[in-house]
């Protein structure tokens, strides 16, 4: 059994939001054609308290895409996204979400962000979507969505260490691209045994 997961297709990664990914609006109609053909689909959500650590207007003198070190590591400061309920956190207009069977919310604990779809950011604690996988018997996922070098790499990643079959299409993907890590981001998904097509 194969999944179609999409990262993160939500207003404020799109042109106009608040942390808006060059170009992220033009993979919707894409997507939109893969979601019809698909065996099964996956959505996912970032989803923000207003007060999130993530974001750098909770730490004095921060400005965003700064780093920091937090308690379970290194984290970029990001501008206010994605808050609960907020239009920016809603999927984009465009986005046929009718053939989702699953909806999956991540980065709802104040404390910790969580760019992978599996794992938040300290790696360990799970958002449970490899037990709705597995106890629906899909083992294989297409991977597409907003942005490829933060929280599609990190879920593609983390569903290769899980032993899934993983392919990003990287045409249905798009990146922000802070200080080279679209190119660092690809690299460690080839490390990691995620096919790239
Ligand atoms: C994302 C930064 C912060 C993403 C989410 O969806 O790639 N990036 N939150
Ligand atoms: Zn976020």
């Amino acid at each position: 059994m194969s999944a179609l997961i999409v990262i993160d297709v939500q207003n404020d990664f799109c042109p106009g939001g608040a942390l808006a990914v060059p170009e992220g609006d033009q993979i919707v109609p894409g997507i939109n054609a893969l979601m019809a053909e698909a065996e099964s689909v996956v959505l996912t959500q970032d989803w923000h308290p207003a007060d999130h650590a993530s974001f750098a207007s909770q730490h004095d003198g921060q400005d965003p895409y700064g780093l920091i070190e937090m308690p379970y590591g290194p984290q970029v400061l990001w501008p206010d996204h994605c808050v609960i309920g907020s239009d920016g956190s809603a999927f984009h207009a465009g986005l046929n979400t009718n053939r989702a069977e699953m909806v999956i919310r991540k980065g709802f604990r104040r404390a910790i962000d969580s760019y992978s779809a599996f794992f938040e950011n300290d790696h360990t604690t799970p958002t449970g979507l490899e037990g709705y996988l597995r106890t629906r018997g899909i083992t294989q996922l297409m991977m597409v969505g907003l942005a490829t070098d933060f929280c599609v790499a990190y879920s593609a990643i983390d569903a290769a260490k899980l032993g899934f079959d993983v392919t990003v299409k990287l045409d249905l993907c798009r990146a922000i691209d802070l200080n080279g890590s679209l190119e660092t981001a690809k690299a460690d998904m080839l490390k990691a045994g995620v096919t790239l097509a």
